[in-house]
Formats: structure tokens, sequence, C-alpha cells
């Protein structure tokens, strides 16, 4: 590991992906109309990428299977007739997909042969210390590190992405992020809809300049793209039957969120949301989905007519943000699908149990790294909590700046007490690990840490929190805790 002193300088020199981003102004481009952005991206001309299933190479000693992922930097085309060149695993972005069973253990072996240095996190993954892609855990260009899954959790839709110290955003942006799918026996027992009929998509926003290179401008409030991108492709369109279709979606983007509403205005059947199933399903009309933070849906096309194209809207967008995809219902089928009214029984923490309560104050302050919790921007040599082996906490998540911002905690699944002293809405009452904290306003959650414990001499045994704005995060929104015996 790196014990290198951090600056807190972003010094964007030799590991950062210069040659595949162009950092340029965008002001004097028009943004354009219809499918937005500087280079027209097609709208509903495109089929919707579904990316690989990534299939184990062999095993470990121990007979855990293990998946090699390749990080590279690659060209590729997006916008048709344009070259863009990518940091992608195995050179494609989203990666491949890895998909588990719960508490089957895994071995990710992360080959970086692309020209920056890494690190990967499992997003939304409760696996040992030293595992979690800590920032400065880095994995330079010709090396590889295995990370060790245990997947000892319930299912839930994960992804792994690059969490490297100052430069997530960018290398998240340039590509390195993809879907970890994870099942069980019970899940697969409750006739949801599988199959063809069941789907991830990832939603993230990028511009493009007019030659196809990505434009990435390390905005300090957050990065916003004028192109949606559904699984690597612009405005995609899906074929689907007169079904029922099971799909999840991750909020990809580094600082967008959506209000997402179909242009039939029937409404979703929400069944999960970042940590598995709820525990009953609940009936939506939109859906606001901040950065990282993932849905588990059913979508009904039952009702509608062979012919039928329905799009899924952004309402909190406008222009080329305003439009996300297109269903074009091509058949019609029978539909041996359901919904139970009772998904998983969710185990409730009790607020009485906790030994501990944290206080984190999200704010801003002058300078170049202006987010800050508790008044300090991260460190990587000053740890902020140190939470015992098994026991329960209750964090304050407090937000004095004027923005919401998506607050992601690493290591374990947290259920929420109250937003602004309110009982969250049954969509959020399930497990969760992304918490969108109001401007202004006060999320409390509580969670148990169990299983892992860290090295309190060694940092990357250390567990992150930050602010999923990404453009936030590597400006320092961002704080780290070991758990300890
Ligand atoms: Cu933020």
């Amino acid at each position: 590991m790196s014990t290198s002193r951090r600056t807190f300088l972003k010094t964007v020199g030799a590991t950062a992906p210069a040659l595949l981003l162009s950092k340029q102004s965008l002001a004097g481009r028009g943004m354009g109309g219809g499918g937005g952005g500087s280079v027209n991206a097609p709208v509903f001309e495109l089929p919707l990428n579904i990316p690989p299933l990534a299939q184990p190479t062999g095993t470990d000693s121990a007979g855990r299977p293990i998946y090699e992922i390749t990080q590279q930097d690659a060209s590729v085309e997006i916008i048709p007739g344009l070259q863009t060149g990518i940091i992608g695993y195995n050179g494609m972005t989203p990666g491949p997909t890895i998909k588990v069973d719960a508490n089957q253990e895994i071995i990710v072996r992360q080959i970086n042969n692309s020209s920056v240095r890494t690190t990967t996190h499992l997003h939304g993954g409760h696996m040992p210390a030293g595992f979690d892609g800590h920032p400065v855990d880095y994995v330079n260009p010709g090396a590889y590190k295995d990370y060790y899954y245990t997947n000892k959790q319930q299912p839930a839709t994960l992804w792994y992405h690059d969490h490297t110290m100052d430069l997530t955003g960018d290398q998240v942006y340039a590509g390195l992020a993809g879907f970890y799918l994870m099942d069980d026996e019970y899940e697969r027992s409750l006739g949801l809809p599988s199959g063809d009929h069941e789907l991830a998509i990832v939603i993230q926003d990028r511009t493009f300049a007019a030659d196809g290179s990505l434009v990435y401008n390390d905005t300090i409030m957050g990065e916003l793209g004028d192109t949606i991108l559904v699984n690597g492709t612009p405005y995609p369109y899906f074929e689907v039957g007169t079904a029922r279709y099971r799909i999840r979606i991750l909020n990809g983007s580094n600082a967008r969120s959506y209000n997402l509403v179909l242009s039939n205005g029937a409404r979703f059947v929400q069944i999960g949301s970042d940590g598995g199933l709820l525990e009953a399903p609940v009936s939506r009309a939109s859906l606001n989905l901040a950065p990282a933070e993932r849905l588990d849906l059913i979508i009904d096309f039952g009702d509608s007519a062979v012919g039928e194209q329905i799009i899924l809207e952004n309402t909190a967008g406008s222009g080329g943000t305003a439009q996300i995809m297109r269903f074009d219902v091509v058949r019609v089928e029978d539909d041996p699908s359901v919904i139970p009214q009772v998904l998983r029984r969710i185990e409730r923490l009790n607020p009485a149990d906790a030994v501990q309560t944290r206080r984190w104050v999200f704010g801003m302050r002058g300078g170049p790294m202006p987010w800050v919790i508790n008044g300090q921007p991260y460190n990587e040599e000053r740890v902020d909590a140190f939470p015992r082996l098994g026991t329960t906490e209750i964090w304050e998540l407090v937000n004095r700046t004027g923005m919401m911002h998506p607050v992601h905690i690493h290591d374990i699944m947290w259920q929420v007490l109250d937003v602004n002293g309110r009982p969250p809405a049954p969509e959020d009452a399930g497990w969760k690990d992304t918490f969108k904290v109001p401007p202004m306003g006060t999320v409390r959650v509580i969670g148990r840490f169990d299983d892992y414990v860290g090295d309190v001499n060694e940092i990357t045994s250390a567990y992150m929190m930050h602010c999923h704005i990404l453009e936030h995060e590597d400006h320092a929104m961002m704080t780290q805790f070991i758990v300890v015996e």
C-alpha cells in the first residue's frame, strides 16, 4: 500500500486520463435540441446494449471461482461514426456484469492494463476490510489485485467502479463502472419476471466533443453531461412483449439526479432498493434517483398494445436529458410472472440497541477542496470513527449546504430512521447504502457493524463514507472509519 502523504492539490498529471478526456470549456457551445449534446446523438435509433456476463476463468486453492477483469484504455463507437476514448473494464463501458449467489465467495482479479492507477470498489458490497477498494490501495498500470468478495449479505443490485484518490470522478466518467448482481434460491422462487424479462440498466450523462471524445471539466459543483447513455448507448430502444419486466435501474451518473416517469402515465412497482428486496411492493408514479442509488422495479406492459412506444422520461431534465430510453411493445405474450405481496422479511434494527450516535455535518468552505465533513476535507491519514464489531450505531447525516448530497457509507447496509424528523417513505424503508440528505436537512440511519474488522495500523482496511456526487467526493467530502474488536 501507499503511505505517502497526500497533498490536497488536485494534480492532473501522469495519473489522470488526460489523453482520453478533453478538459475544455463548454462556454459558447450550444446545447443541441432533441438528442442533446454537441454531436447530435441519435434518439431511439440504437438497441439497448446488454453487457456480457463475466465467466470465471478458474478457481483458487479453496475452490473459489476467479473472475479476471482487465482495465484498459479503449476506443469505442458510442456516437455512430465517431470514436470515443474510454477506460473500461475489459475495454468496454459498462464493464461485464458479474452475477453471483449470496454467500458464494469469489475472487475478482482486477488487472490494470490501463494508463492510470486505479482502485476498485464494490458498491453495496459487504466484504472483509482490505478488499473494499480504499482510495490509496492503488493498483498501478501493469499490476493486479485479487479482490476477495464473500457476498455474505442479502441479494441486491451492486456495482463495481473506480474509487481512486482524487480521480474517482475522472475515471468513472471515463468508463470504469459495471454491474454486480446478487441473487439467491429464495429470490428465484418468488416468481418474479426472469430470463429475458429481467434486465439491469445504468443511466449516465456524458458530454461529447465534436470529435467524439468525452468532455470532463471536473466542475467542483458536480459534472453534468448533456447526453444520456443507458448501458453505454445513447437513448436506446428495447423491445418488449405484453408482460411484466423486472428492471433494475442504477444511477451511474457522476452528479445528476433523475426523476423518472413513463410517457403513458403507467406506474412503476418498486420491489427493491440499494440493499435488495423491500418487504412489500410499492406502487410509484415517479422515481427520484440520486447518483449511486439503485431501484428494483416491475414495469408491466400487459395493458399495452403491440406497436405502442413508451418512453422513460426524466422530468428533472430538459433538452437532451429529458428522455432516457424507449420501450417498444412488439409482441403479444402470456405472462407467468407474479409480484408477491410479501417479498422479503426485513429485520428492523432497534434504536434502543444503539451504543453510539455519531453526527456528521456535510458542509462547504472556501479553497480548492471546498467540500467538507465536520469541517475537514478528507485526509487519508486521519480516521474519524472506530465502531466496534457487532455493535449498532445511529449516524446523523446533517447537510449544512443548499444542495442535496447523496451520502454513501461503505461496509454495511443501513435502515433510515427518519428524514428531517419524519419516517422514511415505504420505498426508502428497506436496506440502503446511499441516502439523499436534503438541503439543510438531516437523515438519521441505523446500522450494525457485523463480520469484519480492520487493522488500525493499516489504512487500507478503513471503509469510506462520502458524498456520491463524485466531484464532491474528489474535492474531499469523504471520511473513513475502521471497525475494531
Ligand atoms: Cu455532495
